[in-house]
């Protein structure tokens, strides 16, 4: 039994679309991180960086903080999700850290400055805009010719498309994206991603590109 401490954000979301996928059982508790639920004392005992996501795994007594590292766990837990041979192993970490360090923070920042503060700094906003832009052009390359970012469906896309789902706020048309639209589409009517949405609590339909 894993107990999972997440909010209905993008890297929340890697949490439980991962456990919809791998089918394991889960108690879900909310963390409000608008009402700073994060910084509780409590929490804090399993998530000392003060963010969710964060997981409980029952069967181990492993507590554990950071969505890439959760990811990583679970695949090896269950044996799903990432690949055993050495290429496709390394390559589904490679784009997975690449999700880490980059498509995540940078459009994290985005969120920022072109969602919710869009007029606070115009150097900003430019500079969060054209590395948001740079980032869907690195996925798109990764994306032509292949169904997903490693071979199969892997922890990889999972991370990334948590991203993607917010293209609305990173102020992207995915139509300038095209293998990553093809790749966004596939991904969001899996029946795993659209229940692991809905935690927390159900935000409506997934955004879907015109
Ligand atoms: N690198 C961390 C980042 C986690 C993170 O930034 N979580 C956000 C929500 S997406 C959060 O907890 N924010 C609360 C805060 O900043 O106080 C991960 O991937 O798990």
């Amino acid at each position: 039994m894993i107990d999972l401490y997440t909010w209905g954000t993008p890297n929340g979301r890697k949490a439980s679309i991962m456990l919809e996928e791998v089918g394991l059982d889960y108690t879900t508790h909310p963390i409000n991180i608008m009402e700073d639920d994060q910084f509780a004392p409590d929490y804090l005992k399993i998530s000392p960086n003060n963010k969710i996501p964060a997981i409980v795994d029952s069967d181990t007594g492993i507590a554990m903080m950071e969505s890439g590292a959760i990811l990583m766990y679970l695949a090896e837990k269950t044996g799903k999700l990432l690949a055993s041979d050495d290429a496709a192993r390394w390559q589904t970490i490679e784009w997975l850290m690449w999700q880490m360090g980059g498509f995540g923070p940078m459009l994290g920042q985005a969120h920022h400055f072109l969602k919710f503060n869009p007029d606070v700094s115009e150097y900003a906003s430019n500079r969060y805009g054209k590395e948001t832009q740079r980032l869907y052009g690195v996925l798109d390359a990764r994306l032509e010719g292949r169904d997903y970012i490693v071979d199969d469906y892997s922890i990889a896309d999972i991370a990334t498309w948590a991203w993607a789902a917010r293209f609305e706020w990173q102020q992207i048309d995915l139509n300038d994206y095209p293998n990553v639209k093809r790749w966004y589409v596939s991904i969001a009517t899996r029946p795993a991603v659209i229940a692991g949405c809905k935690v927390p609590s159900d935000p409506g339909p997934i955004p879907m590109p015109a």
